[in-house]
């Protein structure tokens, strides 16, 4: 037997224990495991029925991402879960933490599926770019039906064990911390009552009634245009459901290993299993010791009751970790508490919070006037205005009032943190959380590392991050970080390249069609010209259009006219503003350039940005950059990101393309390119 299974019987049930950590991905080890394992238990009369269970802190939670792409090596996978299905002694899935993926598709060919209730099931292949490919696509609905396998397969969200026995995906409920007794004697109950096998590949009463149905997927697939816009896998999903309600299973399955095959090959399942490991990757500093103790943080201040704090404070009080909310006046206080309650009522009226929960949440917030408040907090967060005097002076008081220890964190967005650090007698201790906004929506969270702040300070704002569910990444200090900085050019490429003749909808439509959700004027428009332009001594394109009253969506249109439904449509008006503007700097119309021409003006300079951070040591790895722009500005996550994506088009031609546009490259970048380098591949 190998290593990662362990077989034993206890009165006629074979116990077959999987110990694969971390999560016991079906790898090539646990797939040799299962193979014995159930071989073994065939071959031993005394074993009437099975038990497959998991060690560690989960059931399997899926098929070993990092094997996907490489040669294929020991017992094929379908032809294990054949082994299984088709054996003649009933197999008992006995799951805790999570089955998902290839885990809970192994859960499926068992005969029987019993969970702890603190256990997930599902299928979250789509946001891998893939569909579950062994087999999942043809058993699920059969046992949930069609609408509902539509729905958890695309979806790819894990259902919880209560939920997932309402609607089948499991047969009983174990008791917490007593699944394996549990278990084994489920297993007992159904070698007494004759030893029944249940194949859910045996299972026609849940797709019969959809057979026939074409327009069931055709509708699915119109009202669900929007989510699946740009992405492969929520198609290929589709056709395979269908498959399932329209073929014998044995064709169902070819046909979803064909589908799976083609996800599996394209560039957008690259990009999005490359994702999942750089998401993980962030929170990993190589030259933080592995043994550096986090502090504890059991309170925590936030200075500032604006949207800012606010959004703040909620993520800790998501988390259970009371809050001291600081503001320098009762009115803003009342104001800034005020929001936070709305919002969750807001989520309790959508049904996903109860009355109770919003009370308990709101009961960890200690709202107060003056810093003095924050003597005996863990953690404070300041979330004051943009502007290095008033940092300094409240970090200066804070050291005055903060007790020894107590990590000072600023939400500084592109200040310099060693000069706000430097206003404090304790620089070790000061460290950078920048939020994105809305901060209690947005997952991305940067760390700035000061050139001072210790390993335990970090160390500890990894584990926050982790505590409130953000996915962190670490940058050193430098003007804007790593997200507004690298994403800035883009906004200056399409200021200039509206004066050379593509409009604003072409321009904005190429972005779109690359797959962000708005392209940079519609953008401007929504958040409003007066805000971006703000500060400008200069003459601007955005000044010339609100000196004529036009705001943006808000007032009068922008870059667009919008009708009383907001829907926006080309602005004689504003056309007129950019010409006039275009000659007033000089620029020459050059007329309208292709889509592709339009991305790599707009993007290419952000690549170029994200190969300066890394060249200048701001962002330790470039996927820290693709996480950044994925999270923090909805850079679609089908292309990786930038530094991904620049990797696609080929480092030469992006060099090329920035040479053309009048831009130097950095010279990691021409570097790479030359020596036929990547910038996120090995
Ligand atoms: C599939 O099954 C397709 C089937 C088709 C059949 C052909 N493989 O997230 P964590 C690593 S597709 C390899 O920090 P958590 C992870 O990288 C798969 N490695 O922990 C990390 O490594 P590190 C469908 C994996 O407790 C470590 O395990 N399944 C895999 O916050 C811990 O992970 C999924 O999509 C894997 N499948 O969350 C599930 N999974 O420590 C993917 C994890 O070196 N996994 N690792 O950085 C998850 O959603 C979560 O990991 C979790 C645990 C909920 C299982």
């Amino acid at each position: 037997m190998s290593q990662v299974g362990t077989t034993e019987v206890i009165d006629g049930i074979g116990i077959l224990t999987i110990d694969y950590p971390p999560v016991n991905a079906l790898s090539v080890h646990t797939r040799k495991a299962l193979d014995e394992g159930f071989r073994q238990f065939a071959a031993d009369d005394s074993v009437k029925a099975i038990v497959l269970i998991c060690a560690g802190r989960t059931f399997v939670a899926g098929a070993d991402i990092s094997e996907f792409g490489k040669a294929p090596e020991g017992p094929n996978l379908l032809e294990v879960f054949d082994i299984i299905e088709s054996g003649s002694k009933p197999v008992v899935a006995a799951i805790h933490g999570t089955a998902l993926g290839g885990g809970y598709e192994l859960a499926l060919v068992c005969h029987y599926r019993i969970a702890v209730p603190s256990a997930k099931v599902g299928l979250p292949e789509v946001a891998l770019g893939l569909l579950p490919g062994a087999g999942g696509t043809q058993r699920l609905p059969r046992i949930v039906g069609i609408p509902a396998a539509l729905d958890l397969i695309t979806g790819g969200a894990p259902v919880p064990a209560k939920k997932a026995l309402s609607l089948g995906m499991i047969d009983a409920l174990a008791e917490e911390g007593k699944l394996r007794d549990d278990a084994i004697a489920f297993a007992r109950t159904v070698v007494a009552e004759g030893g029944q096998l249940l194949r859910v590949r045996d299972r026609q009463d849940k797709v019969e009634p959809y057979r026939g149905q074409s327009e069931i997927y055709a509708d699915y697939l119109k009202k669900n245009a929007r989510a699946f816009r740009g992405f492969k896998a929520p198609f290929n999903i589709v056709k395979a459901i269908e498959a399932a309600a329209e073929l014998p299973f044995d064709q169902g399955i070819a046909r979803e290993r064909e589908l799976f095959q083609e996800l599996l090959t394209s560039t957008e399942s690259a990009a999005q299993r490359y994702y999942f490991f750089a998401e993980r990757e962030g929170a990993k500093v190589p030259d933080l010791p592995k043994d550096t103790a986090a502090l504890p943080v059991k309170s925590v201040g936030v200075i500032g009751a604006g949207t800012m704090g606010g959004g703040i404070t909620m993520n800790f009080l998501n988390a259970g970790i009371p809050v001291t909310l600081v503001e320098m006046s009762q009115a803003a206080l009342d104001r800034g508490v005020g929001v936070i309650r709305k919002n969750y009522e807001n989520t309790a009226a959508k049904g996903r919070m109860t009355a109770e929960q919003v009370e308990q949440r709101m009961a960890l917030i200690t709202p107060l006037l003056g810093l003095e408040a924050l003597n005996n907090v863990d953690l404070v967060i300041e979330a004051v205005f943009e502007e290095m005097g008033i940092k300094k002076d409240v970090f200066g008081k804070l050291d005055g009032i903060a007790k020894p220890g107590a990590i000072l964190a600023s939400n500084t967005s592109f200040l310099d943190l060693d000069e706000i650090a430097s206003a404090t007698s304790r620089p070790a201790s000061v460290i950078g959380l920048h939020f994105f906004s809305p901060a209690n929506v947005m997952r991305l969270l940067e760390i700035v590392r000061g050139a001072k702040t210790s390993d335990a300070v970090l160390a500890t704002a990894l584990k926050i991050a982790k505590t409130i569910a953000k996915v962190p990444v670490v940058s050193r200090v430098g003007p804007g970080f790593i997200a507004n900085r690298v994403m800035a050019p883009r906004s200056y490429a399409a200021s200039a390249l509206v004066l050379e003749g593509p409009t604003p909808q072409d321009i904005d439509k190429a972005l779109f069609d690359y797959g962000f959700a708005m392209g940079p004027f519609a953008m401007s428009d929504l958040v409003g010209l007066d805000v971006i332009g703000r500060g400008s001594n200069e003459r601007t394109l955005n000044g010339d259009l609100v000196k004529l009253g036009r705001l943006g969506q808000k007032q009068n249109g922008g870059f667009y006219d919008y009708d009383e439904k907001r829907q926006p449509s080309p602005s004689p008006v504003a056309a007129q503003v950019i010409a006039d503007f275009a000659k007033a700097k000089g620029v020459e119309n050059k007329g309208p350039q292709s889509a592709e021409a339009i991305v790599a003006r707009l993007l290419y300079p952000v690549v170029n940005e994200g190969a300066k951070v890394l060249e200048e040591g701001v962002a330790i790895r470039a996927s820290d950059i693709d996480v950044a722009c994925i999270l923090g500005y909805n850079w679609p996550v089908y292309t990786g990101g930038p530094m991904f994506w620049a990797d696609t088009v080929g480092l030469p031609k992006v060099v090329e393309g920035l040479r053309a546009m009048g831009i130097e490259p950095a010279k990691l970048l021409v570097d790479k390119a030359a020596a036929g380098g990547s910038f996120t591949r090995g």
